[in-house]
């Protein structure tokens, strides 16, 4: 008999994921688990699980849209301007841009915004508060969305970008990154076994997609950093790196571990906007 992905699994786990789906439990939060708890990978679990959801009397789950580029060409058109595709990932999705802002855009945000700046917090996992941690020691600032002609244009250009909604979009958050700053190994998607994250998830849902936007250059230092796929992306002023945080069950993908590694010289100023599964706000 052909070996399918489920059926390579060790048969407690085969159980496992039978008896939990006859719970009606989450699909991507089993798959998770099983990442997590199992060592499993992230595509072996998914795939093990849907094929169960086919087995079962649930209905199999449909591959959902996802916030993406169409990088079929080597520049983009949105409304106001045109962005050059300078590398693709396919899995996870990656995508790094040139010439998402001019330079007038990323200075005013970034003036903009150092007004307002304070120490960058992460999300608590026991209650989902905003708390400060040693693993992140830039600055920071929110936007509101649409706040201002440029914030506007902004997040407008993006969501023609990314083929996904404004209304799904968190407002951008401006940080800045003196030397030795930097912001450890982390995800943005939210766990949805973590009582915290799970408090974020109420409102929009999931994180699906990510931009950062490089609004300066850095002398050295503070790369983008892919650990998981070995890949960093360098800050090169009005360039971005744009990622799909999860697989297109919008289970939760791993190898979107990344990390703002720490400035050596120079400043860095970068904005996050963050893509939800909902409307947000
Ligand atoms: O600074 C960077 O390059 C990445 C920032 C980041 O990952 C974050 O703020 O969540």
């Amino acid at each position: 008999m052909r070996q399918t992905a489920f059926s390579s699994l060790p048969t407690e786990w085969q159980s496992w994921i039978t008896d939990n789906l006859a719970r009606s439990c989450d699909p991507a939060s089993l798959a998770g688990l099983m990442v997590r708890n199992g060592n499993f990978d992230s595509n072996l679990a998914t795939a093990a699980i849907r094929e169960a959801l086919a087995n079962s009397s649930n209905d199999m789950p449909a591959a959902q849209p996802l916030p993406d580029i169409d990088t079929t060409a080597n520049t983009v058109r949105t409304p106001d301007r045109q962005i050059n595709i300078l590398m693709t990932l396919a899995t996870p999705r990656i995508v790094v841009l040139g010439n998402v802002l001019s330079d007038e855009e990323c200075d005013a945000l970034a003036a903009f915004s150092d007004q307002r700046m304070e120490r960058s917090p992460v999300v608590a996992d026991a209650d989902g508060g905003m708390q400060l941690h040693a693993h992140r020691t830039s600055s920071g600032a929110m936007l509101q969305r649409g706040e201002t002609e440029l914030i506007n244009r902004v997040e407008a250009r993006l969501a023609a970008l990314a083929n996904w909604p404004v209304e799904r979009g968190e407002g951008m958050q401006v940080l800045r990154y003196e030397p030795g700053n930097e912001y450890r190994a982390h995800f943005d998607w939210f766990d949805a076994d973590a009582p915290g994250p799970r408090k974020h998830l109420e409102r929009g849902g999931q994180r699906l997609g990510t931009f950062v936007l490089y609004l300066s250059d850095v002398e050295q230092g503070g790369g983008t950093a892919f650990p998981a796929i070995g890949l960093e992306v360098q800050p090169q002023k009005g360039g971005a790196v744009f990622f799909v945080n999860t697989d297109p069950y919008r289970a939760p993908d791993r190898r979107t571990l990344h990390a703002g590694m720490p400035v050596v010289k120079g400043l860095k100023f970068v904005a996050n906007k963050w893509l939800r599964e909902r409307r947000y706000g």
